[in-house]
């Protein structure tokens, strides 16, 4: 949905998101098994968050550095939410992504919830990102687009099972986020887990 929110609820979202930081600061998750780290930096907001480590990939109700509860979604998430997923719970979940000028994310698909058939809704908020999406299997072929600040992607149904990542963020092709985060992006993920 490519500029679902206006340049000034994107401010509005970015300064919620990057305040509720202050107290679930973005920290360096590292893969499973090989422990080797993620180039992204990662945090959560909700009652869940999403956590990888050595141990594998899981929702935990706590910060893994601080030990400290998620902080609570934005409001204007909760009203996306009930907006685009024609899913009737609430999300429990917002995993937000901070891409810097080389970071990227392999293929995946968000298979660790027991909501299987809950929609996965995100939005984009900084510099230009290039989104890739295959199938159902890891080898079928993918098409790319361009994932802009304010757009917002729903995956549901068939899709919500398909291969998806970031190839590269576009660094200076936005002025949104204040100069501290800049070049870089914020990806934030609201998902159903239970
Ligand atoms: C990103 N997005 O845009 C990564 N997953 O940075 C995702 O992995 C994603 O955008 C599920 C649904 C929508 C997404
Ligand atoms: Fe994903």
């Amino acid at each position: 949905m490519p500029g679902y929110f206006s340049p000034a609820d994107q401010r509005a979202l970015a300064g919620a998101v990057i305040a509720a930081l202050a107290d679930a600061p973005p920290y360096r998750p590292s893969m499973p098994r090989t422990g080797a780290p993620l180039s992204v930096t990662m945090s959560n907001l909700g009652p869940l968050g999403w956590i990888s480590d050595r141990d594998g990939y899981r929702y935990e109700p706590v910060h893994p550095v601080t030990g400290r509860p998620w902080p609570p979604l934005p409001e204007a998430l909760l009203t996306l939410w009930d907006a685009v997923s024609g899913w009737p719970q609430p999300p429990q979940a917002c995993l937000v992504n901070i891409y810097g000028a080389d970071s990227r994310l392999g293929l995946h698909v968000d298979a660790d919830e027991d909501a299987r058939d809950a929609p996965v809704v995100s939005v984009s908020l900084g510099d230009r990102a290039r989104f890739r999406i295959g199938g159902p299997r890891r080898n079928d072929p993918t098409g790319s687009l361009v994932l802009s600040s304010g757009d917002v992607v729903v995956l549901a149904g068939a899709s919500r099972r398909c291969h998806h990542g970031v190839d590269r963020i576009y660094p200076g092709t936005s002025s949104l986020l204040p100069a501290a985060w800049r070049p870089g992006r914020i990806n934030l993920t609201l998902r159903r887990v239970r």
